[in-house]
């Protein structure tokens, strides 16, 4: 599975899987180990009792568990580096990854025209989800779910957080949906073919196959690949609207107008010299900004409401474009056409954090210092630029952190 956790992601509050940054380094992990994980699970239990879970499950699901360390290293190690998005991309859109994903459409070519027909989300979009949250299913996750996120509640750094999706997975355990012991997926507790979080899960999981019960672990991808479908249309997906559309942009575009708050019908958008990359007319789908992932050098992007659709499943520009790039390739699209800037070092956290110092110090407030490259310092960056007379892309680069230095 890609791990998608380690992108850079805007701050998108409504997720399948919700994951808020920890916030201190305090934890309880470290010293008095498992005699003071069974200590806070006894006083979790009183407090799951009061919110209505039986002691027939609480005994059932919690008795003889321990707290996994090797959760906790890997929540550590979790942080800093990030991946530039075109080998996300890369790997994401790997002609593996196509390869697989027509022959897993094809196998399941049935069920997905249904779930399509009945959510109105075409079957490449769901089959890229699953592509890209488990290879289709193949990369489900090994671990119990129950003991994952008992282990990150007891961690300190974002307890009430992870208690929240315990408590949510014992309710589904209540429910008679999945036993304790088939309750299986990642390490932080997303679960099954599309890895849904235990809140999302009794929020938006459907009983597709009607069995009465949804189902989203077994090797039957059928509730799972509904639920997602599901998980879309409630989040406004419209079908036969594109996600996002390759352009080429004219020689004296303005680039402040590329920015995800300033949308043109594409009619208006043609009028201003934009065009499709292989210089077709792009269809008034709707209304459409203009996306720059890697700055004024890289790919263009037309992109449409489905595109913010897609980022309730995860907020990342890189994995949006994934879903949206590999389900266009399961279409038979071609692959992008212009060139990504790959000799450029993308910064790290440290390395924002560090560029948002010098532009607030510069007078271009980023307002708040947090290495996430958000709209506010996007902003920043723009107005920089253009004060020094660059392309104002509002995309961050090395040489713009030097040139600050
Ligand atoms: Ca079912």
């Amino acid at each position: 599975m890609l791990d998608n956790i380690q992108l850079a992601s805007a701050d998108v509050t409504v997720s399948v899987r919700p994951m808020p940054r920890p916030s201190a380094e305090v934890h309880r992990v470290s010293a008095g180990g498992n005699a003071r994980f069974q200590a806070w699970l006894g006083a979790f239990r009183e407090r799951a009792a009061e919110q209505g879970l039986s002691h027939t499950t609480l005994d059932r699901a919690l008795t003889g568990i321990n707290y996994d360390k090797d959760i906790i290293k890997r929540d550590r190690n979790q942080a800093e580096f990030s991946k530039p998005i075109w080998e996300y991309l890369d790997s994401a859109v790997s002609d593996t990854r196509i390869s697989n994903g027509r022959a897993a459409l094809e196998r399941n070519r049935q069920t997905l025209e249904r779930i399509e027909t009945e959510y109105g989300v075409e079957k490449e979009v769901v089959t890229a989800i699953w592509g890209l949250e488990t290879s289709f299913g193949t990369y489900r996750g090994g671990n119990q779910t129950i003991r994952s996120l008992a282990t990150l509640a007891f961690d300190a750094r974002r307890a009430q957080f992870f208690e929240t999706q315990l408590v949510a997975a014992l309710q589904i355990i209540q429910a008679g949906d999945v036993s304790t012991g088939n309750m299986i997926g990642s390490w932080a507790g997303a679960m099954g073919h599309t890895q849904f979080m235990p809140t999302s899960y009794l929020e938006h999981a459907v009983d597709f196959d009607g069995d009465g019960r949804r189902d989203i672990w077994s090797d039957d991808p059928t509730d799972a690949l509904a639920s997602a479908a599901a998980y879309l249309a409630r989040h406004g997906w419209t079908k036969g609207q594109p996600w996002g559309v390759e352009v080429r942009l004219p020689e004296d575009f303005d680039y402040a107008t590329a920015r995800r708050d300033h949308t043109l019908m594409p009619s208006e958008w043609r009028a201003r010299g934009v065009r499709s990359i292989d210089g077709r007319a792009v269809p008034d789908h709707g209304k459409a900004a203009i996306l720059l992932p890697a700055g004024g050098k890289g790919v263009a992007l037309m992109i449409f409401d489905n595109f913010k659709v897609i980022e309730r499943y995860n907020g990342a520009d890189a994995y949006v474009i994934g879903i949206g790039h590999l389900s266009d390739r399961l279409i038979g699209k071609p692959s992008f056409q212009a060139d990504w800037p790959r000799s450029d070092r993308v910064l790290s956290f440290t390395e924002r954090k560090e560029l948002q110092q010098r532009l607030t110090q510069a007078g271009f407030d980023t307002q708040g210092i947090d290495g996430r490259t958000g709209p506010n310092t996007i902003e920043a960056v723009r107005a920089y630029q253009l004060a020094q007379g660059f392309v104002p892309d509002g995309y961050p680069t090395l040489k713009l952190l030097e040139g600050l230095r």
